[in-house]
């Protein structure tokens, strides 16, 4: 017998007490080992109120992103059907990099409820306290030859883009290439890390960070003016769980039809969420930097900055500052 079914059982029985008696014959256990299992679901967060005697109500779930209650949701194929779950770990772009290195399988999953040490870009730090965002990594393995990498940031970025609309109403932007921001304040970051040879990648490791319940307050004071979280703007608490299982459906969906059929489709719904075209950026390429109106999304997903001589140039990676006409930083810290 194990816990799962315990909580199948009470599951099943929702909204009403079940005797330890009954559980007991059907599972085919003591009432004793029921009642352990019990005592070990009340410490992992299920609100399971009675006893031996009283019988057994479950009134409520964890809110902790538990592999078992993504899974349940989930219309997935592969994203999600291992599901790596922890509590606090440094980042889970690392682990899911472990777990690409020893042949885990596409879509594994890995979520944590805390980062110790969450990354961004360019080794920067991604702020990831406990229990009050959505910081996942998945490892993937398409055919694909490195320098399309860049594309998949932007079908990820539309995924979740999507995600927040549809679980929520509200409609987010992407500034290109990997922010999604609300009023121009970052609501989410990704990060996607690959193992490649020359002509082809190994696998990869698309990591998302959502925030969910921070309040303004709780944010470190240099974020406070660049970020916001999910709960801030509809001005309630929000769920995570839904907002991850939606994620990872139409991640999937996305993911599938960009191996498929290529860039076309999530560059069109790229374009239907972007905040970054028309508006003068500042956008630093490795050691090179300059200013422009940004004018377009190549059919690669490539930026295309005009520059002041009418020349348009073309960005696959790099760091775009939104500026005010006068030349004034448009999104602090973004
Ligand atoms: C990103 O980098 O936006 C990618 C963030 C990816 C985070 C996920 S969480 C799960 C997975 N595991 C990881 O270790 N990482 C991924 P970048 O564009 O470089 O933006 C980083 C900048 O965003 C920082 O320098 C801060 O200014 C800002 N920032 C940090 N934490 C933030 C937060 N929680 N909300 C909004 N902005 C934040």
């Amino acid at each position: 017998m194990s816990r799962e079914q315990i909580l199948d059982y009470l599951e099943q029985n929702r909204g009403r007490h079940v005797s330890g008696a009954d559980m007991s014959r059907t599972l085919g256990v003591s009432r004793s080992a029921i009642w352990k299992q019990i005592e070990t679901l009340r410490a992992q967060g299920y609100g399971i109120t009675g006893g031996p005697n009283q019988g057994y109500l479950l009134e409520s779930l964890p809110d902790l992103l538990y592999p078992r209650e993504i899974q349940k949701g989930l219309h997935t194929r592969c994203f999600g059907r291992q599901v790596y779950h922890l509590r606090s770990v440094s980042s889970t772009n690392q682990i899911a990099q472990d777990l690409g290195r020893r042949g885990y399988p596409e879509g594994t999953l890995v979520v944590a409820e805390e980062q110790t040490a969450g990354r961004g870009r360019w080794q920067r730090f991604w702020w990831s306290p406990p229990e009050t965002g959505v910081w996942l990594s998945l490892v993937l393995r398409p055919q694909l030859a490195p320098y399309r990498v860049p594309q998949i940031t932007l079908v990820a970025g539309v995924s979740c883009a999507r995600a927040i609309e549809d679980y929520l109403g509200l409609h987010p932007g992407i500034k290109w290439p990997n922010d999604i921001v609300y009023d121009g304040r970052k609501l989410c970051g990704i990060l996607v890390e690959m193992e490649a040879a020359a002509e082809q990648v190994h696998f990869l490791v698309i990591g998302i960070g959502i925030n969910v319940n921070q309040e303004l307050a709780d944010f470190p004071p240099d974020l406070r003016d660049a970020a916001v979280s999910l709960g801030m703007i509809a001005g309630r608490r929000v769920e995570r769980l839904p907002l991850v299982q939606r994620f990872l459906d139409a991640f999937e969906e996305d993911y599938d039809r960009y191996c498929r059929d290529g860039f076309a489709a999530a560059r069109q719904a790229w374009l239907s969420y972007q905040v970054t075209l028309g508006k003068a950026v500042r956008v630093q390429a490795g050691p090179e930097e300059f200013t422009g109106e940004a004018c377009g999304l190549d059919d690669d997903g490539s930026l295309l900055v005009r520059l002041g001589g009418g020349q348009v140039r073309r960005c696959i990676a790099g760091e775009v500052t939104l500026l005010k006409e006068d030349g004034e930083r448009y999104d602090p810290g973004l």
